[in-house]
């Protein structure tokens, strides 16, 4: 596997950042998570754009422009050989001194990994996933900015090991006020009397890029779109309701805290989703050939 390192092309092996980079000691630093599929990345720009953001938020000041960060992308599709698969960049702080401040560390570091990724068994894909809600809060906005997609992944993977350790596979995530925010590593989404509706980005949810691609295919479908707050009631009481994410893409959720949602079985508004998205990914994109 060929990695992209700080302006190079190395071998895995070769592939290292040092002890003193705060992306290790502190997770200061972000990331971005892509698919590629059919020889296109999909919404390579608007990843980028989302990952110069969140890099923005946290003063962090990247070397490339967000053209050379799509290039460098491309390349390193292009250079292992793949078709179809998951892109993981990350941009760290870089090298520093022990202690916080992120002004002695001179230069970020950036790698791009182009591998896999699967979050969940592909039978939940047909038939759906039970999930529970963690005690585990999303950071309040004043704590940790939800928008950015930073390093700090640890309230997201004890949420996650809630979940595993009930038995499921993903959790929804309450914000501090206990209104419903996301799941560990999606967005959430619920049909209800015809609607589609998703909790606010103020509520904690991350500005989800697969999120967006819902929303515009719910125009297209003609399906009416709210975005509102949701409390456990009306996952509780929704017709249907499905997962989103790069890395999960579309995924229905049949029950919540053992109850089931609808009629149990993946809806049929969750399905239409499915399709028109997996039409989408597989026919537009970067291509990186
Ligand atoms: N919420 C959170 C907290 C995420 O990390 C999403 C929602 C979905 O957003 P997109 O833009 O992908 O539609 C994410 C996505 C990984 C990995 O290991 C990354 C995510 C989720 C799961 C795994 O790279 N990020």
């Amino acid at each position: 596997m060929k990695i992209w390192l700080d302006g190079k092309l190395v071998d895995e092996s070769q592939a290292k950042v040092s002890v003193f980079d705060h992306g290790l000691l502190y997770g200061d630093g972000v990331f971005e998570g892509m698919r590629f599929y059919n020889g296109r990345i999909f919404r390579l720009e608007e990843h980028v754009r989302r990952l110069y953001d969140s890099a923005r938020a946290i003063i962090l000041n990247v070397p490339w422009t967000k053209e050379e960060v799509c290039r460098f992308t491309c390349e390193t599709v292009a250079a292992n050989g793949l078709n179809d698969g998951y892109i993981r960049l990350v941009i760290t702080r870089g090298k520093g001194e022990l202690g916080l401040n992120p002004y002695l560390c001179p230069k970020p570091s950036m790698f791009i990994i182009a591998s896999s990724i699967q979050l969940y068994p592909e039978e939940h894909y047909t038939n759906g996933l039970s999930i529970i809600t963690c005690a585990t809060r999303r950071p309040a906005p004043a704590a940790l900015m939800p928008q950015v997609k930073s390093l700090n992944y640890l309230n997201n993977i004890m949420a996650k090991v809630e979940a595993i350790q009930a038995g499921a596979l993903e959790a929804v995530m309450l914000n501090e006020q206990g209104y419903v925010a996301e799941c560990t590593g999606d967005n959430l989404f619920i049909m209800k009397n015809g609607s589609l509706i998703t909790p606010l980005i103020s509520d904690g949810a991350l500005d989800g890029i697969t999120r967006a691609v819902i929303i515009e295919l719910a125009e297209k479908l003609g399906i009416p779109f709210i975005e509102r707050s949701l409390t456990r009631y009306d996952i509780f009481t929704a017709d249907e309701c499905f997962l989103t994410g790069s890395a999960a893409e579309v995924i229905p959720v049949i029950e919540l805290d053992r109850r089931s949602i609808g009629t149990g079985k993946p809806g049929p508004a969750t399905g239409r989703f499915i399709t028109a998205f997996r039409e989408l990914a597989m026919s537009t994109g970067t291509p990186f050939h």
